[in-house]
């Protein structure tokens, strides 16, 4: 091959594979979604209640979660803006009017930002939400 017809560097990073390549799909788990649109359905109490949980979870239950919290958070911050929110989530086939109300309800300190504690709280599993059920009913109790 001649060395003066070889594409340049910078033509090579914006060549079409490369472009596609570097741009994957944020592709989130279904469960997680499912998990999400549970959580934006409760009430104020159970919400504050998974809250708490989220903070004491051990990092096993949390991978998997972690990893769509990774996936949304696009430019790898710490914190989902709505922009990416929106974005990935629209990538995962969720409607326009699902995504607000899901951001509305997990952005639980009305920051305007999804942080890491308040994804994990509404992105648990539903075995671990029966343990913050029964935490919250505990705490009824006292
Ligand atoms: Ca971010």
């Amino acid at each position: 091959m001649d060395p003066t017809k070889r594409m340049t560097c910078e033509e090579a990073l914006k060549h079409q594979w490369i472009v596609s390549q570097c741009h994957t799909e944020h592709k989130l788990d279904q469960k997680i979604i499912d998990n999400l649109g549970s959580y934006a359905g409760f009430g104020k109490f159970k919400r504050a209640a998974l809250f708490a949980v989220a903070f004491v979870l051990g990092q096993g239950e949390i991978v998997k979660i972690r990893d769509a919290f990774e996936e949304i958070d696009v430019d790898a911050n710490g914190f989902l803006t709505y922009k990416e929110f929106h974005q990935v989530l629209k990538e995962n086939g969720v409607e326009e009017q699902k995504i607000k109300t899901l951001f509305s309800k997990l952005d639980h300190e009305k920051s305007g930002t999804i942080d890491y504690t308040e994804f994990i709280a509404a992105a648990l599993e539903k075995r671990v939400y029966l343990d913050a059920e029964a935490l919250a009913d505990a705490f009824h109790e006292l």
